[in-house]
């Protein structure tokens, strides 16, 4: 549970602090299907939780900003803790509730109605950042397809999906390589999304990756989570495939926008992996006493990855934490760092 319980003075100072505030009943909507995999996607899950908080601002009835903002918190709290291993949700979210404190506390902000202007903005210029960086990323990353090249990928990245449309429209890709990505076979979508663009695509199922990866010139992945030592953290079997491609000196690429990047691993806080529930693997009634383990995704070490395909630009892993930590002042163990906000 990630806590976003932070105060400014008045709010430390008053007794309706205490007031218990409700959740907008979109926002639990959102939450439902960023937990159940309806929202997939590690972009797709920040845009989403960005989306539901202006959502929240939207529905409310709150009669000042104290309880307005309130009402935020608790929102931005639900949506962060959907997902365990999502610094972009998390780093989305920060972002949009301390740009929503800072101005209560200068008083740019002062009503009720500023404030939910306020957050439908964030939304919308969050929504442009992000469309922007993943054009940036695509074009860097088309460039890293040899002519007629073969991808292999992982899983189902938007951003990867954005590097191979625009590799295939530079006639860069000739076709690419994808998993069915057990257990919930994400890979279908990739299979699938690209048929429909037209490029030529062949489906393995996970165990087939060794078989397979001579046959390629690159893979690219996504990424959930850059930890400050340059390692990844992805759909679980990207370590796997990135070991294999060490092996055959194939070059591993992830594709990923900085905000992937999870500051707190800055102060050695430990990537945490979302462990999904048995029943995705099988029926449990027929397994009794088996135990069954389903990790969401494993931590692939920097020295098996090229370079992190990002919107800044083509980065080493041992170089990302210096390229981006300037894009995230003040980013301690959340509840500390979000405390000294306080004006
Ligand atoms: C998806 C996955 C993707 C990253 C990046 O896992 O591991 O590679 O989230 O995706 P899940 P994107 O299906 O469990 O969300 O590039 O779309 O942000």
């Amino acid at each position: 549970m990630i806590c976003f319980a932070f105060e400014t003075p008045e709010l430390q100072n008053s007794k309706l602090f205490m007031v218990i505030v409700l959740v907008a009943k979109e926002v639990e909507s959102i939450c439902a299907d960023i937990r159940s995999l309806k929202i997939q996607g590690a972009r797709n899950v920040a845009k989403a939780a960005v989306k539901a908080l202006a959502l929240q601002a939207r529905a409310s009835s709150a009669s000042s900003v104290r309880e307005a903002y309130s009402e935020l918190l608790e929102a931005a709290d639900a949506l962060a803790s959907t997902r365990p291993t999502e610094p972009m949700l998390r780093n989305a979210l920060r972002n949009a509730v301390r740009h929503a404190l800072a101005r209560i506390n200068s008083r740019k902000i002062s009503s009720v109605r500023e404030l939910k202007s306020f957050v439908a903005l964030e939304e919308k210029n969050y929504l442009r950042d992000v469309e922007q960086a993943v054009s940036a990323i695509a074009e860097y990353g088309a460039r890293l397809v040899l002519k007629n090249g073969v991808v292999f990928t992982h899983c189902h990245s938007n951003t990867v999906m954005a590097v191979l449309k625009r590799a295939f429209e530079l006639k860069r890709l000739s076709s690419v390589i994808c998993t069915e990505t057990r257990p919930r076979f994400q890979g279908r979508l990739t299979a699938r999304e690209l048929s429909n663009a037209g490029i030529p695509v062949t489906f393995i199922v996970d165990s087939a990756v060794k078989a397979f990866i001579d046959d390629v010139d690159v893979v690219f992945v996504g990424a959930d989570a850059i930890t400050s030592k340059g390692d990844l953290v992805n759909k679980i079997g990207t370590a796997t495939i990135a070991a294999i491609a060490f092996q055959e000196d194939i070059p591993f690429y992830s594709a990923s926008e900085i905000f992937k990047f999870d500051p707190l691993t800055l102060w050695g806080v430990m990537e945490e992996i979302e462990e999904r529930d048995a029943g995705e693997l099988v029926d449990v009634r027929d397994f009794p006493k088996v135990k069954i383990r389903n990790p969401a995704f494993d931590l692939t070490l920097a020295k098996y990855i090229s370079a992190f395909v990002t919107d800044v630009g083509v980065v080493a892993p041992q170089g990302l934490a210096h390229a981006v930590s300037k894009q995230f002042p003040n980013c301690g163990p959340l509840e500390e760092t979000l405390k000294q906000d306080k004006v």
